[in-house]
Order: structure tokens, then C-alpha cells, then sequence
């Protein structure tokens, strides 16, 4: 089986010579083709001919050179003796044929030996009618063929045969130290590696071994890590293929890449078998109306049939990852089959950290660098999107000639993948930056002014991306799981701070607000249709979760009111709004002055954080850095595991902090 122990660098290296050996392929057709035209014509010349005229083979045959005639419709062929070199040399010699009743009588005459002929233009006629075009189609065809097939090198009779990306790593060195951030799946999971362990003791009891888990979480959350982790832990070989190298144009080739694959692993038994994007191949049977799925239903089946088939006791567990998995069919999820789920969510406040201090090790990072901070300003990132993050800060340290890696690279990072490139290029009038100076410090003075929002980090006036001019950033200290309703209305309040900054300096609004406007709405909308917050309307929910266009294109949402509903429903989002923007108009007429000398401020310097920020907000509303500045670990080590990580072991370099692997 050594041809499954590709690892990646060679199949990349096998992927990237294809187009060449595609190349050849054609181009050895078409020498085939040429060199078949070539053989018939030589077949059908025959002997070549020396071309006479009419008048002259006449004159040879009054001249009595001429020793032998055949005669076609067309042609008069023969031998005679000619000139050549000075002697006479029988040569043959061909003419075309002219109407002349006395040749035969000639012929006679001089009792010149002749036949006629029937000239058949069959091997011609047969040539040019079926086998060119026929060459022609299969060339065309084949073609195609590698086209579709995704540019196999199996040729055309092999594609039942697994081409998918199978390999082996014997010993993944990954383990559960490089999984961060999602402790209740590697909790989970390490029941899984006891069956890989010690499968012995679960069969003397009698106990059946689960055959499948699937790995259910959003894109970016280490599904794929934490398998590798599991085969790491167990020290048992990692097949990996993804749901879609399953998917192909003809039907059962999928359904024998399953057996294929499901074989395989049985020789390598214990292992873990892992499928990614299991949706690919999973989806329900028939969800889809407008057509019939043949091939990836019959995929399906083998894969069922195989799971149902295979005796786990031997130890082979197959891990499957997943982030539709609404979509599955329910067939999957019988018990025999994928009957453990293993959820792995998005990471919180504290996961976060953790995980970037897991990409941490190995890198040089400033002692100055606070990762709780890094953390709290990232909700919604994944592993992946913190990784790329660390790696943004560090290409960006790098660039900025820095030893370490800092923390102001380590926000920009951040900043970056939230909100774009700071475009600081942005031509504007001083008037625009003066107006977005207030906007952004009228933000900022509400939300301190109103104790119970979250602190604020930083006051900006650059522009990033394509359409983001300024910004006000909070920082939420922990992951907040209820929020009450007097929380929402002043969030409410602190994002209608920038307009109401705009209209009490400039007696005018402008169009800058729009994205506010939209947060405003989505969050009264939510407070009066979701969770009852509203008075006139009562503790109804109004909205319907789980029927988007998207879960079901056939039956849009119908949310649970009527007419009149809706009309009370937007009157009470509307009054919500309004009390809130002349809350907020309050609280900066108030403190006007404040927002005045804190404007000009961040005009001088574009940017407040920090002490500068202090200045005008007070110590207690502003991002608290003392209580994270010195961090309990320090963040080195050897760098983690994983997709992109090279096993650089023995880099002498990394010897010094090398976390030990054991199992
Ligand atoms: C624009 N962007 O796209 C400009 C560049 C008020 C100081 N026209 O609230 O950046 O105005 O606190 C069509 C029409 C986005 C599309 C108007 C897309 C408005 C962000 C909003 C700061 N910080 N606003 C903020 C901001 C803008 C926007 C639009 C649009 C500004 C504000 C965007
Ligand atoms: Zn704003």
C-alpha cells in the first residue's frame, strides 16, 4: 500500500505535473491520427507512378514501348520501357484516361497484354467517412473525459479506483495540547481515544464501540485539528479524505471510493478515518426538487451500508466534520452510524485567549502584548481567523523592522481583518474630518456617561476599508450571555451618540449614521419581535427563527403577526429610537464642553486610547489594561501543530522549548 502513503507534498507535486502529462496525452492522439492518415495513403498509392500525358503513353505505344496496360475507369496504367539516365528502364507509369473507342483495337494489335480494372475507392472512401471522424470524436472525447474527471491520471478505464486524497500519517504529531479554546469537545473526544487505546476493555464488558463521530462547529474552528488530535493521542494512523472527493459526474464511482476507502482502512486497523465537509456527500436524499441526485445518493448508500458493515471493535472509528449539519441525512445519524455528536462552538473570551497562546509559542512576542485584550476584541473569531490574525501581526512587526511582534501589530492585525486597511490616503476636507471627529466622540462620551455599557478602547478618525471613516471601539470584558433591557436601550443610546453629536454641533444630520442607524434598528427590532420587551406588545415572540430563505428556499418565514401587528410593532420600534436619541442628545448638551475639547484633541492626534482617552471618558470607563498587563504564562514555547506546520523537530532552534508528546 505504499502508494497511499503519499504525503501532501507529493500529491501537490503530482498535481502541479498533470497539466504536462494532459499535454502529452492529446498530443500522442494526434500523432496516432496522423500517422494512421499516412499508412492508408501509403496503402492506397501503392507503387508511385510516373504521370504521363494521354498524347505521350499514345506515342509509347505506337513506339512499341509499352509491355503491359490496366485499365480503370479513370486511369491507364502500366509498364513501359523509358528514358532514364541515358538507357532504357521499364517503368511503371500512369495516365489519366481519355475517351478513345481505338485504344482497345490498338492494344490488340500489337497484342500488348491487358486487363481492366474496377478502381475501388473503398479504403479511401472508408477511411474518410468513418475512421477519421471517429478518431476525431474519441479524441474530443477523451478530452472531456479528463476534464471532468478533475484531471485524473488513471486514464480512461480506472476511475472506479480511489483517486481521492488518501494518505496515512502513521503518527499525526498533533495532540491535545495544540487544541485550544474548545475544552468540552477534547473532553468528548478522549473517551474516543480510550476505545482506540485500550479497545480490549470496552469488548469484555460486552460493550459496543461507537463507529462514528461527527464534528458539528462553524468553519474555522479546529474540527479538523481536533480529529488529528485524537489519531494523535492514540497513536493510531489518520486517514483524511473530504465529502467532496466523493462527489463525481458518474455514477457509482463515488459509492467504489467509499469501498475503496472503507478496505483500506480495515488494513490499517486501529485508526481514524476522517471525512471533511461530510455535507458534500451527506445532504439529505432528495432535498433537492429540481434534480435527481443519482450519484451522491448512491455514494450515500455505500457509505451507510459500509458503516453498518464494518466491525468497529477492530478499531477503526470514522470522524466526520461537518457546519450544516441540519442538512444530513437523518440516515447518518442512526446509532451504528455517526451516533456521537461532538459540538464545537465558536470559542469564547477565555477559548480565545487560550488559543492565542497556543499560536504564540514559537513566536517572538513582546512582553507588552496582552492577550486577554486580543481576546475580548475578537468575539465571533475563530481558531483559524486568531491564527491568521498572529501571523498578520507578525508579517506586519517584520515589516516595521520590530524584533518582536507588538501589541499595536497585534491590534492593527485585528483591526485589519475586522474592518480593512487603514486608508489614511483618504482625501477629505478638514470640515468632513471635523465632522467625523465629533460623530466618533459623540459615541464615545455617551457610552461613558451611562455606567453600565461596556468600556471604550479607542476613538478613531481613520479611515478603513472602503466605507468605514471613523470608529469607536468598546470592549466587552466578558462574554455576555443575558442582557437586560435597560443594557440594549442604552447601546442604543451610545450608537445614536454620533448623530446626536452631529445635529447638536452643526444643527444638521448627514448620511454618515447609516450603519449606526442599521445596529439602532436591528437591536429595537430585537428588544420588541424577539424578546418581548415591549409593553404594548407583550411577551410575544413575533419573529420566526429558523425559516430563512436559506434553511428552506420553498417556504419563506411567515412571522406571527398580522396587519395590525405590524403596524404596532414598527410604531413601538420607532418610539424606542426616538426616546433613546433624545437621551442621548441629552447627555452630550450636558457635557458639550467635554465633547468640544475631546474633539479637538483627536483632531491633533487621530487616534485616543488609553491615558489620552482617560482624559476626557474618567479611568473607570475606558479598557482596564492594569488587571491583564502581566500575564500568568509566559507566552513561548515551540510552535503549535497543525495544518500549516511544518515538523521542524529537529530545528536546533526550537530545541530549547519543546513541548514534550508523549502517547
Ligand atoms: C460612504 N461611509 O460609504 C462613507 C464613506 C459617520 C464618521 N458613503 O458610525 O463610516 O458614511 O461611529 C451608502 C450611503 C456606509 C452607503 C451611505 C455605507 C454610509 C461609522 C456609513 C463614521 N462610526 N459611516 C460610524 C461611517 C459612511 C455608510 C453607505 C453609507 C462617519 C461612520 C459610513
Ligand atoms: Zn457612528
Amino acid at each position: 500500500m505504499s502508494d497511499q502513503q503519499n504525503n501532501r507534498d507529493d500529491s501537490s507535486k503530482k498535481s502541479a505535473g498533470s497539466p504536462q502529462r494532459k499535454f502529452n496525452f492529446s498530443l500522442w492522439y494526434l500523432v496516432a491520427v496522423l500517422l494512421a492518415l499516412f499508412i492508408a495513403q501509403a496503402y492506397m498509392g501503392g507503387t508511385s507512378y510516373q504521370k504521363l500525358s494521354y498524347s505521350r503513353f499514345k506515342e509509347l505505344l505506337t513506339e512499341d514501348q509499352v509491355k503491359r496496360v490496366i485499365i480503370t475507369q479513370e486511369h491507364i496504367r502500366g509498364e513501359a520501357m523509358m528514358d532514364s539516365a541515358g538507357t532504357k528502364v521499364l517503368t511503371s507509369f500512369e495516365a489519366v484516361r481519355v475517351d478513345d473507342p481505338d485504344l482497345v483495337k490498338q492494344l490488340e494489335e500489337k497484342s500488348i497484354n491487358f486487363e481492366g480494372k474496377f478502381e475501388s475507392d473503398w479504403l479511401k472512401g472508408f477511411f474518410f467517412a468513418w475512421v477519421l471522424p471517429l478518431g476525431i470524436i474519441i479524441l474530443l472525447w477523451s478530452f472531456l473525459i479528463r476534464r471532468m474527471g478533475g484531471g485524473g491520471t488513471g486514464g480512461l478505464m480506472s476511475f472506479g479506483k480511489s483517486r481521492a486524497k488518501v494518505y496515512v500519517e502513521s503518527a499525526t504529531k498533533i495532540n491535545f495540547k495544540d487544541v485550544a479554546g474548545i475544552d468540552e469537545a477534547v473532553e468528548e473526544l478522549k473517551e474516543v481515544v480510550d476505545y482506540l487505546k485500550h479497545p480490549a476493555k470496552f469488548r469484555a464488558l460486552g460493550a459496543q464501540i461507537p463507529k462514528g463521530v461527527i464534528l458539528v462547529g462553524p468553519p474555522g474552528t479546529g474540527k479538523t485539528l481536533l480529529a488529528k488530535a485524537v489519531a494523535g493521542e492514540a497513536n493510531v494512523p489518520f486517514f483524511s479524505i473530504s465529502g467532496s472527493d466523493f462527489v463525481e459526474m458518474f455514477v457509482g464511482v463515488g459509492a467504489a471510493r467509499v469501498r475503496d476507502l472503507f478496505s483500506q482502512a480495515q488494513t490499517k486497523a486501529p485508526c481514524i478515518v476522517f471525512i471533511d465537509e461530510l455535507d458534500a456527500l451527506g445532504k439529505a436524499r432528495g432535498a433537492s426538487p429540481w434534480a435527481s441526485h443519482d450519484e451522491r445518493e448512491q455514494t450515500l448508500n455505500a457509505l451507510l451500508v459500509e458503516m453498518d458493515g464494518f466491525e468497529s471493535s477492530k478499531g477503526v472509528i470514522i470522524m466526520a466534520a461537518t457546519n450544516r449539519p441540519e442538512i444530513l441525512d437523518m440516515a447518518l445519524m442512526r446509532p451504528g452510524r455517526f451516533d456521537r455528536q461532538v459540538v464545537v462552538d465558536p470559542p469564547n473570551i477565555d477559548g480565545r485567549e487560550a488559543i492565542l497562546r497556543v499560536h504564540c509559542r514559537g513566536k517572538k512576542v513582546a512582553k507588552e502584548v496582552n492577550l486577554r485584550v486580543i481576546a475580548a476584541r475578537t468575539p465571533g473569531f475563530a481558531g483559524a481567523d486568531l491564527a491568521n490574525a498572529i501571523n498578520e501581526a507578525a508579517l506586519l512587526s517584520a515589516r516595521r523592522g520590530k524584533k518582536e511582534i507588538g501589541m499595536r501589530e497585534m491590534e492593527e492585525a485585528v483591526d485589519r481583518e475586522m474592518t480593512g486597511m487603514e486608508r489614511r490616503s483618504r482625501v477629505m476636507t478638514p470640515e468632513t474630518k471635523e465632522k467625523i471627529a465629533y460623530h466618533e466622540c459623540g459615541h464615545a462620551l455617551v457610552g461613558a456617561k451611562l455606567p453600565d455599557t461596556d468600556p471604550i478602547h479607542r476613538v478613531s478618525i481613520i479611515p478603513r476599508g472602503t466605507a468605514t471613516l471613523g470608529h469607536t471601539l468598546y470592549l466587552p470584558t466578558e462574554e455576555q450571555l443575558l442582557i437586560t433591557k435597560q443594557q440594549i436601550i442604552d447601546k442604543i443610546k451610545v450608537a445614536l451618540g454620533g448623530r446626536a453629536a452631529e445635529e447638536i454641533i452643526y444643527g444638521e444630520i448627514s448620511s454618515g449614521a447609516y450603519s449606526d442607524l442599521q445596529s439602532v434598528t436591528a437591536m429595537a427590532r430585537a428588544m420588541v419581535m424577539d424578546y418581548g420587551m415591549s409593553e404594548n406588545l407583550g411577551q410575544v415572540v413575533y419573529r420566526r427563527r429558523g425559516h430563512t430563505p436559506r434553511d428552506n428556499p420553498f417556504q419563506m418565514a411567515d412571522d406571527y403577526y398580522g396587519e395590525k401587528t405590524a403596524e404596532a410593532i414598527d410604531q413601538e420600534v420607532r418610539g424606542i429610537i426616538d426616546a433613546c436619541y433624545v437621551e442621548a442628545k441629552d447627555i452630550l448638551t450636558q457635557h458639550v464642553d467635554v465633547l468640544k475639547s475631546m474633539t479637538a484633541e483627536l483632531l491633533k492626534v487621530e487616534i485616543l486610547e488609553g491615558d489620552a482617552l482617560a482624559e476626557y471618558l474618567g479611568k473607570d470607563r475606558i479598557t482596564d489594561y492594569s488587571q491583564h498587563l502581566a500575564d500568568p504564562e509566559p507566552i513561548e514555547g515551540t510552535e503549535p501543530g497543525g495544518d500549516d506546520t511544518p515538523a521542524d523537530d529537529e530545528n536546533p532552534d526550537d530545541l530549547g522549548h519543546k513541548i514534550d508528546r508523549e502517547g
